[in-house]
């Protein structure tokens, strides 16, 4: 059976940028809400129970067909989330080999943060805005409801949550500022490792 994995920090480490109540009932409700609709989905197919979420995701045609739908959207809300509180921290520093990597592909970080930021503002509905990377190319792309890059085949180097769930508490309808505000508290730490 799959399980939660814990917030790497406290609810109210991300404030202000995002708001501790929003951050508690997204992992605890939300995302724990896929963690139990992935465990009933494969209820009847315990040999694909030792797959992990993300290679469940990441083989998506391989499943029996009754629950392809449900696990690209349960099994896609597992590893999302699971990614996304990782590549979270307030005070990192931009730097590394990630910086190299996103100048030379964008021309400059603002170059990169305003067409991420379109890819964010633009995903109409709920979804995700990604940075991949597409066979070591740098690549900005959006994805609808709970589908990962990862099925894919890209590798994840960073995104953001742009469902209404991730910010309506404190932001109501201004994605946007959201947006502007997730550039505050990325964990290039983290997005360095994933660029290895
Ligand atoms: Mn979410």
């Amino acid at each position: 059976m799959y399980t939660l994995q814990p917030l790497p920090y406290t609810y109210d480490a991300l404030e202000p940028f995002i708001d501790a109540q929003t951050m508690e009932i997204h992992h605890d409700k939300h995302h724990q809400a896929y963690v139990n609709n992935l465990n009933k989905a494969l209820e009847k197919y315990p040999e694909w129970q030792s797959r992990s979420p993300e290679e469940l995701v990441q083989d998506l045609n391989a499943l029996p067909e009754d629950v392809t739908t449900a696990v690209r959207n349960n099994g896609g809300g597992v590893v999302n989330h699971n990614f996304f509180w990782q590549i979270l921290a307030k005070d990192k520093v931009f730097g590394g080999e990630i910086q190299k990597g996103i100048e030379q592909a964008f021309g400059s970080f603002e170059n990169f943060k305003e067409q991420f930021s379109k890819a964010a503002a633009g995903q109409f509905g709920s979804g995700w805005a990604w940075l991949v990377s597409n066979n070591g190319a740098l690549e900005i792309m959006s994805t609808p409801n709970q589908d990962s890059p990862l099925s894919a085949g890209k590798k994840l180097l960073l995104c953001i949550d742009v469902w209404e769930h991730a910010y309506y508490l404190k932001y109501q309808n201004r994605r946007p500022e959201y947006i502007e505000s997730f550039f505050h508290i990325i964990n290039w730490d983290e997005v360095n490792k994933n660029f290895v």
